[in-house]
């Protein structure tokens, strides 16, 4: 593919930000580490080109919550980033959360044809979640940020 000028695209899209909105929605639940993820967001999107009004942060209450409140939030934005944490606990509690929000979030995605950026740590530990959120292994909140970025980039690529 090319752009306007004819020169070659790369054949990824690019996380380009202007004159996008995008809404954050947050899980509470775990918030040293939920917070970490959003602070990783919202840098992540201010570098690319987006202004703090153009950027809606919700918080709901757990990681279950987050697919029905990307549905509404993909509503009125171009694009959802979704950040949770979950660690896994002593009951199978965690597998239910774990699977349910994921599975949700990509339904969310492919039923509002808008992409939802997937910020889920699904942990053994803490310190693999502090690790993810913003310690050696990155920050996965700017991560999804980027992702959604880029998912958008490509849709006005192939249409
Ligand atoms: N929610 C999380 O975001 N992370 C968890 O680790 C977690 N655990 O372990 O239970 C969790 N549970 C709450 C759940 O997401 C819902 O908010 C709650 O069940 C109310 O619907």
């Amino acid at each position: 593919m090319n752009d306007s000028r004819g020169a070659p695209l790369p054949d990824s899209g690019l996380p380009r930000g202007e004159g996008r909105r995008i809404a954050i929605v947050v899980a509470r639940f775990n918030d040293l580490i939920t917070e970490r993820l959003e602070r990783g967001a919202r840098d992540a999107l201010a570098r690319s080109g987006i202004g703090a009004d153009s950027i809606t942060v919700v918080k709901v209450p757990g990681a279950f919550e987050l697919p029905l409140a990307c549905r509404w939030a993909a509503a009125d934005h171009d694009a959802v980033v979704a950040l949770g944490c979950v660690i896994r606990g002593a009951t199978d509690h965690y597998d239910y959360v774990c699977s349910q929000a994921s599975r949700g979030c990509m339904d969310a995605m492919v039923a509002t044809d808008k992409p939802v950026g997937f910020g889920l740590l699904t942990c053994e530990t803490l310190e693999q979640a502090l690790d993810r959120a913003g310690g050696k292994v990155g920050n996965k909140g700017a991560d999804a940020a980027l992702a959604a970025l880029e998912m958008l980039d490509v849709r006005d690529r192939l249409s």
